[in-house]
């Protein structure tokens, strides 16, 4: 027979009792300290706690080993600013107002930090927030503006204005954030602090220290890199964000201005202004650990190129994305590494929840893309581990629906601070401390807007449950796809004509009607949002790398229009 050490047995006794507690109960003492890591679009395909095939990211993982991983964690709208005030309002995109990048955040929201600084919670944000304004409810930030650089970036901070540090900008937000628990806040209070990455969005520029490894790196191709749309309805078809025909040669792929013009490379976009623009911020050490990594990659594309076929030509783009964009996860993960032991090292894991997540996911060459913004699996959901030593059990998993809807009133949950009857999500907490009987949740909503706009993804809101996912691309489509999610998990074909599904089919409408009431989300409310859209574009303003006039986007518009 197998011995145990009283040690070990000591613990196991430990876990049995967390996991039958019946309620988080938290006094002023206890209350948990909340540290919220999120990253930008870190798909979870690149976090080997999810899928191990494209990098390993040991310390990410650990959150899931010491505590809960999430496999169905999505987003309610997949693009930035809008996930961001999602997050902090505990609302859907159409009632806190930010429904896209480009209109300005409403401050006159309630987000969930004022209501823990009320609440004598000390609370900080370092990192990306991505408003245009500085967040409210804060006694420290120090933030990006806008999307911020890799190098050498500016902050926007509380106390000293514009500032701007010399480095690699993943370890200055974390040297900024261990800097604020080690030396800043008042080590008796609780504290709720948010550790936002800019890493890994776009154009993907990755620490110098990683560039040898990851620009000679090899990675396996996900199994739709060829998609040719033909099982779903226009709009996965008419996107600009193909590997291929979107993805720009110098801004994302690092070829230089010269290589372009030797190889007569037409510019997709921008495209060598992107890379011009963004070595301006580089130091001469910087520019030449830059040169020595992507001098040889220009050089053998130079010879390789004139007999490359577009097969080859999109293989390569997607091997060049990948080394890029996993380059820069390599950061984020040795920094949330270094967060992680500086916790350990001052007995801070004990009484803290950690989360890691990202603002959406991301499509890694699935359907041959890249960006997000779709409902389609890959940029729908999001990455999500939750750590709470104590109160959620080591090495678990939950398939729930949860989503950053969810967020606000997991953390005022877990502190004991009432939400506001307005917010529209639900606490994760019975999941995380092993009652998932109280969770009831079978569906979920999303809605996407930014249209016309940069990558061109149409219009859409969906209904997605375990099985199936039922979404109406309106706007300048009408079509509607059903997605059977457990029999078509590559979501390659649109089975809402199918007679087999038109029961579901039946089911599903009346539930999204269902929750569109439930959410307060109604197409009046959206239409105001477009017109303010087409305003916005100017007699002579053209959309996305295709060039699509403001004419021809008002046509598709009408022919919807008389259709209805
Ligand atoms: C930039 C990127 C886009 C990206 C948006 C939104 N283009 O505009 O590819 O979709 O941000 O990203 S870039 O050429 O400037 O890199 S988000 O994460 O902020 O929503
Ligand atoms: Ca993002």
């Amino acid at each position: 027979m197998k011995k145990y050490s009283p040690l070990l047995l000591g613990g196991l006794a430990l876990i049995s009792v967390f996991s039958c507690e019946q309620k988080v109960e938290t006094t002023a003492q206890e209350r948990p300290n909340i540290i919220f890591i999120m990253s930008d679009d870190h798909a979870y395909q690149a976090i080997s706690a999810y899928d191990n095939s494209l990098i390993e990211t040991p310390n990410i993982d650990r959150i899931a080993e010491m505590g809960m991983l999430f496999t169905q964690a999505s987003v309610t709208n997949s693009i930035c600013a809008p996930s961001r005030a999602t997050i902090l309002t505990g609302k859907h995109s159409h009632l806190n107002g930010k429904i896209d990048n480009l209109t300005p955040f409403d401050t006159t929201n309630v987000t969930f930090p004022q209501l823990f600084q009320d609440a004598g919670y000390q609370t900080a944000m370092f990192g990306k927030l991505h408003f245009g304004n500085n967040p409210k409810g804060f006694d420290q930030f120090k933030i990006l503006p806008g999307q911020g650089s890799y190098y050498n970036p500016d902050f926007i901070t509380k106390n000293e204005g514009k500032i701007q540090k010399e480095g690699y900008v993943t370890d200055i937000i974390t040297d900024m954030t261990i800097d604020w628990l080690d030396t800043e806040r008042n080590k008796e209070e609780p504290f709720m602090l948010m550790y936002l990455h800019k890493a890994p969005h776009r154009a993907w520029l990755m620490a110098e220290r990683h560039l040898e490894e990851y620009t000679t790196k090899s990675f396996p191709e996900p199994k739709t890199l060829f998609d040719d749309y033909s099982g779903r309805t226009a709009p996965a078809g008419e996107t600009e964000m193909n590997i291929l025909k979107h993805m720009s040669w110098s801004g994302d792929n690092k070829l230089s201005a010269e290589t372009m013009d030797e190889l007569g490379l037409p510019e997709i976009g921008p495209d060598k202004a992107r890379l011009i623009n963004m070595m301006k911020r580089f130091t001469p050490e910087q520019q030449a650990s830059f040169d020595k990594a992507y001098g040889p990659i220009n050089e053998a594309f130079k010879k390789a190129y004139p007999n490359m076929s577009e097969e080859e030509t999109m293989r390569w783009k997607y091997n060049r994305y990948m080394q890029d964009y996993l380059g820069t996860i390599a950061s984020v993960d040795e920094n949330v590494g270094r967060l992680l032991d500086y916790l350990e090292a001052n007995d801070l894991m004990e009484n803290t929840i950690i989360v890691y997540t990202s603002d959406q996911g991301f499509y890694l060459g699935e359907h041959g893309w890249f960006d997000k913004r779709f409902v389609y699996d890959e940029s729908f959901k999001t990455p999500l581990l939750v750590a709470w030593p104590g109160k959620v059990k080591a090495g678990t998993q939950s398939d729930a629906l949860v989503q950053n809807l969810d967020f606000a009133q997991t953390f005022l949950d877990a502190a004991g601070i009432e939400a506001p009857s307005d917010m529209q999500g639900e606490s994760m907490v019975p999941l995380l401390t092993g009652q998932e009987d109280q969770w009831t949740r079978d569906a979920v909503y999303y809605h996407y807007y930014e249209y016309p706009a940069e990558h061109m993804v149409n219009r859409h809101y969906a209904i997605i449950t375990q099985d199936y996912k039922l979404i109406h691309y309106y706007y300048v489509e009408d079509e509607w796809e059903l997605i059977d999610r457990q029999k078509d998990p590559l979501e390659l074909k649109n089975v809402y004509e199918d007679p087999a599904y038109a029961e579901i089919r039946a089911e599903l409408h009346q539930k999204l009607d269902e929750l569109r009431a439930k959410y307060k989300d109604n197409s009046e409310l959206s239409q105001g949002f477009v017109d303010q859209f087409m305003e916005k574009g100017g007699p002579d303003r053209t959309y996305g790398v295709d060039q699509i006039s403001k004419e021809e986007m008002l046509e598709r518009r009408r022919k919807v229009e008389e259709k209805q």
